[in-house]
């Protein structure tokens, strides 16, 4: 499978959070891989290497030939696990190191909060960027106040590669979102709040498509 071509086709898109989950993050994983989920970021910020390189092997295995499998920050922990890629922060590894660490085959996307942060991202060979926080959001403290959906159609019109939309995203404002441009959008507290993870993600995923296509 080229998941290269298949990032191009994700709509939903789950990253994890321990600390906000009810349920842990490999019962939320299984849940949204169940439910059609195609690309899990694996985002862990209070665990040990050891402990993270445990739980990444387990979402290596659930995702299998389900779902895109990313570790955020972590290459080290990505190359152990041979996930299919890393999602990186401007304050990370610079994207042009973590490609020669990584290889050609592996997805490396960028977060970015702007037109040209989103230009940079994409000469500097990033697959997609990960552009928020879209709306206020307090899952991510330092994450500043939300762009606005409008952010969404500027970059969309610089850039060639997917945009992601992250940041405050439920299912009543989701909406705005896709119609805005976005290839895909991620929910972290919408999801991994909630009491029914499969079910949420299953909404999520017909709020979108119906949007899509509509
Ligand atoms: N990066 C920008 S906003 C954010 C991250 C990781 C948090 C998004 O979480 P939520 O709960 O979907 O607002
Ligand atoms: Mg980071």
């Amino acid at each position: 499978m080229n998941q290269k071509l298949l990032l191009e086709e994700i709509d939903f898109y789950l990253v994890t959070d321990s600390e906000l989950s009810k349920k842990g993050t490999l019962s939320d994983v299984k849940a949204a891989v169940e439910s059609g989920c195609r690309i899990i970021q694996y985002r862990e910020k209070n665990k040990s290497t050891k402990e993270m390189i445990n739980e990444a092997s387990e979402i290596r295995s659930i995702c299998r030939e389900n779902a895109i499998f990313l570790v955020n920050d972590r290459i080290d922990v990505a190359l152990a696990v041979g996930a299919d890629g890393v999602h990186i922060g401007q304050d990370d590894m610079p994207i042009d190191t973590a490609r020669r660490l990584l290889g050609a085959g592996k997805i490396i996307g960028l977060t970015v909060h702007n037109r040209d942060e989103a230009i940079e991202a994409e000469k500097n060979g990033a697959d997609y960027v990960g552009l928020g926080p879209i709306f206020n959001t307090s899952t991510k403290k330092d994450a500043g106040n939300g762009i606005g959906p409008d952010m969404i159609r500027e970059v969309k019109s610089a850039i060639k590669i997917p945009v992601v939309a992250i940041g405050g995203i439920n299912r009543e404002n989701c909406r705005i979102v896709v119609e805005s441009g976005a290839d895909s959008l991620v929910a972290i507290s919408a999801i991994v709040c909630s009491d029914d993870v499969k079910r949420e993600t299953k909404e999520f995923i017909e709020i979108i498509l119906g949007n899509k296509t509509a």
